[in-house]
């Protein structure tokens, strides 16, 4: 059994109290390492050794600190399969999307920021003949990273590598629900050469661990990237402490079909949108609007489609869809597959646990369920649901569907799928969203601002906007007329 330990001042640490939770493996539903169950001591451990690397890293030149983060993401590169089939394992998704989506994503996010910082710039601000103002843009100091369980890897180095190439320190927490990745990465991090303390992980649940290092007041800022619940709670005991926070939190993605789509095209796109990792992507398409002229064809082609995806053992290199992330978030999953159906709800296809024989028999499978028949204020078609779960309904006009697209409390992605250039122009200005897609789903340049509106977050990721949330500015305004 992998026992897996935390990472502080560049040293690979069994936690202090020596508490320990299982880490289940969801293809096959039995426990296959133990995870520190970390606490307020390790906090503090963290946080001297973060405070006391930060200034030395912050010195460091932009070029070497790029230098250092892209051989981490070279090391990256070259276990990419080891790193794979641990996120195959840890979190149950396809061994193939794991190395194609995920890993590379990891050293992708890595080498990005690394190259990102070497071009940052600030600006001036003349006064003409008298005076310049010029804005520096300084580390925060010490902050805080946390990251969840659905694209481990991926979305836990999309917040560090940021905030450590513009020069922080940081205190991350993965999921504890899927932690082994970033524990591989520690090993990684020690061999490419990072100094110690600039980056430190603690492994843990949210109570005994996050709960903390949000309210720690050394820590500046917090990037979070969860559920809506838990970002409220976040900002609710931050409040009154100043501190800055960026929050990825849930969707309830619109796809917004029109009649003048290329058709094929559209229909292996919205099965990827809705179904990708199970459906536990927050970006997934789980509300699929389809213009009536073209209902019952699409319904037709996008079933037929659903039904081929091959569900199996997330390690075979030809599943396409795996286990959930745990226990109990397949039978939230499977509840809201009853819930549809009593509120009215056909499950056209899928709807079912599956059983896998052999080593997946007592894995967390749920078919990819397709389900028509709901109004849009039902609560199927207003919660996260967060799996293979999508509905399907009829829209007649453009006004219709951007009603119906934005009415929900959620605002992260959308994709319009249409070759009507002014109506799509119109419809993605109309959504309320961070993110839309014209004719593509999940095509990600990370330069671009991420993150959503209304209950999905408050804050972007990506580019230049990841680089000002990580620092501070100072404006300094010389007179000299
Ligand atoms: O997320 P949590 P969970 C949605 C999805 C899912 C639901 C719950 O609908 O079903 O959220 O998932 C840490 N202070 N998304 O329970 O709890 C936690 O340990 C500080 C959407 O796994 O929000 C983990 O590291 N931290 C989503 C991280 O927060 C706390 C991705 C996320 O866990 C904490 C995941 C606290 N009080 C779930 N409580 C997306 N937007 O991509 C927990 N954590």
């Amino acid at each position: 059994m992998q026992i897996i330990k935390n990472y502080v001042n560049g040293q690979l640490l069994d936690p202090f109290a020596g508490q320990y939770i299982d880490n289940v493996e969801p293809a096959t539903g039995q426990v296959y390492s133990k995870i520190p169950n970390s606490d307020e001591h390790d906090l503090e451990q963290a946080v001297v050794a973060a405070e006391h690397a930060q200034k030395g890293w912050a010195n460091t030149s932009n070029e070497k600190r790029a230098a250092i983060l892209c051989r981490l993401a070279d090391i990256i590169d070259a276990n990419a399969d080891m790193l794979a089939e641990a996120e195959a394992i840890d979190n149950g998704k396809p061994i193939t999307l794991a190395k194609n989506v995920d890993i590379y994503r990891a050293s992708a996010n890595i080498r990005f920021f690394a190259q990102a910082i070497t071009q940052f710039s600030s600006e001036s601000h003349a006064m003409e003949v008298v005076a310049i103002n010029y804005t520096l843009r300084d580390p925060i100091g010490v902050v805080g990273c946390i990251s969840p369980w659905n694209l481990p890897l991926y979305l836990f180095t999309w917040k560090i590598a940021p905030a450590l190439a513009s020069g922080n320190a940081v205190i991350a927490k993965p999921s504890e629900i899927t932690p082994m990745t970033a524990f591989l990465f520690s090993k990684l991090c020690v061999e490419a050469g990072l100094p110690d303390g600039v980056l430190n992980i603690l492994h843990g649940t949210g109570p005994s661990i996050g709960g903390p290092l949000t309210t720690h007041p050394k820590i500046k800022a917090i990037s979070f990237t969860g559920g809506t619940a838990t970002g409220a709670q976040i900002t609710k005991v931050t409040a009154g402490m100043f501190k800055k926070l960026s929050l990825e939190l849930g969707g309830k993605n619109p796809t917004l079909v029109f009649a003048d789509c290329d058709f094929e095209d559209t229909v292996n796109n919205v099965v990827r949108a809705a179904f990708s990792n199970q459906g536990q992507i927050c970006l997934c398409g789980s509300r699929i609007y389809i213009e009536r002229p073209i209902y019952d064809k699409f319904k037709q082609a996008f079933i037929e489609q659903v039904k081929q995806i091959k569900i199996g053992d997330p390690l075979e290199a030809d599943t396409q869809h795996g286990a959930l992330v745990s226990k109990a978030h397949m039978e939230k999953v499977l509840s809201y597959i009853e819930l549809a159906q009593e509120e009215g709800g056909t499950v056209l296809t899928g709807g079912n646990q599956v059983t896998l024989e052999g080593r997946c028999e007592n894995g967390f499978f749920v078919e990819p369920t397709v389900i028509e028949g709901l109004t849009n204020h039902c609560r199927t078609n207003q919660e996260e649901i967060f799996g293979p779960v999508c509905t399907i309904m009829p829209f007649d006009t453009d006004d219709e569907a951007i009603m119906l697209a934005n009415g929900t409390e959620y605002g992260l992605a959308s994709s319009v799928w249409t070759n009507d250039l002014k109506r799509a122009h119109r419809v993605a200005k109309e959504i309320e969203a961070g993110i839309v897609w014209i004719n593509c789903w999940l095509l990600r340049d990370l330069r671009t601002p991420f993150g959503g509106v209304k209950s999905s977050g408050v804050g972007r990721e990506g580019g230049l906007e990841a680089l000002r949330f990580f620092t501070e500015a100072k404006n300094v305004c010389v007179k000299y007329g």
